[in-house]
């Protein structure tokens, strides 16, 4: 059976949350967060970059890292219906759910998001970063209330919950874990996002994902 490592982060929830709506038949190794366990040699020669989560299938040949390409693994491999993604016979609505995938790891989670944690785990205050940052939240939460206006479903792509969804989902989740009553917390944020905050609630809302982002061991 392929294993699944990961932790309960933005990164690391993305997976296993698709692996329990799914009831997916893969085995998880769960790491108490935060762990050593990434940066050991065993681990290294799974995931080179020393950072979770990973997909490992021996069967296959295959250790994937990133975590919106195992979204993208896991929903081809186990939502054969595609209940959670729309597959390569929808073609506009595959390749906007790949263009949301990739500005959510780059643009979100790399850019900004993983630069203000990493800023307040070191408790170090830079305004000029700190700006730059809200800066980048304010366009990136303009870009998603604009998208849910537009497809007007209460999901970012389309009519239905997909692994976009999931995607910003858990790492909307984790700048509120991590940034609340920092200098990175987004004031008047409900107001000023409103279909976000209502696509936030939705996401909460589906069975399996509370329980998943409560997580800790
Ligand atoms: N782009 C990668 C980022 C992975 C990543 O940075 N994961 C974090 C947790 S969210 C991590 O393992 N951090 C520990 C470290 O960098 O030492 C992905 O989406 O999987």
């Amino acid at each position: 059976m392929p294993t699944l490592y990961a932790g309960p982060t933005g990164n690391g929830r993305k997976p296993l949350i698709l692996v329990k709506l799914l009831n997916a038949p893969i085995d998880i190794h769960f790491f108490t967060w935060p762990t050593k366990e990434i940066k050991q040699d065993w681990y290294l020669n799974l995931n080179p970059n020393g950072t979770q989560p990973t997909l490992v299938d021996d069967s296959k040949h295959l250790k994937l890292f990133e975590s919106n390409a195992l979204l993208e693994y896991i929903a081809t491999t186990y939502d054969k219906e595609g209940k959670y993604y729309y597959k390569e016979n929808e073609p506009e609505l595959y390749w906007e759910q790949k263009t949301w995938l990739y500005y959510q790891s780059a643009q979100f989670a790399a850019f900004n998001l993983a630069r203000a944690i990493i800023s307040v785990n070191a408790n170090h205050v830079d305004k000029f970063t700190e700006n730059e940052i809200l800066e980048g939240f304010k366009i990136i939460y303009e870009v998603l209330e604009n998208q849910l206006k537009k497809t007007n479903s209460g999901w970012l792509i389309g009519n239905k919950f997909t692994i976009v969804d999931i995607a910003f989902g858990a790492g909307n989740h984790r700048r509120l874990e991590k940034l609340t009553g920092t200098g990175y917390e987004i004031k008047d944020f409900d107001a000023l996002y409103p279909n976000v905050a209502k696509w936030y609630n939705n996401f909460l809302s589906v069975d399996g994902v509370e329980e998943v982002l409560n997580r800790k061991s």
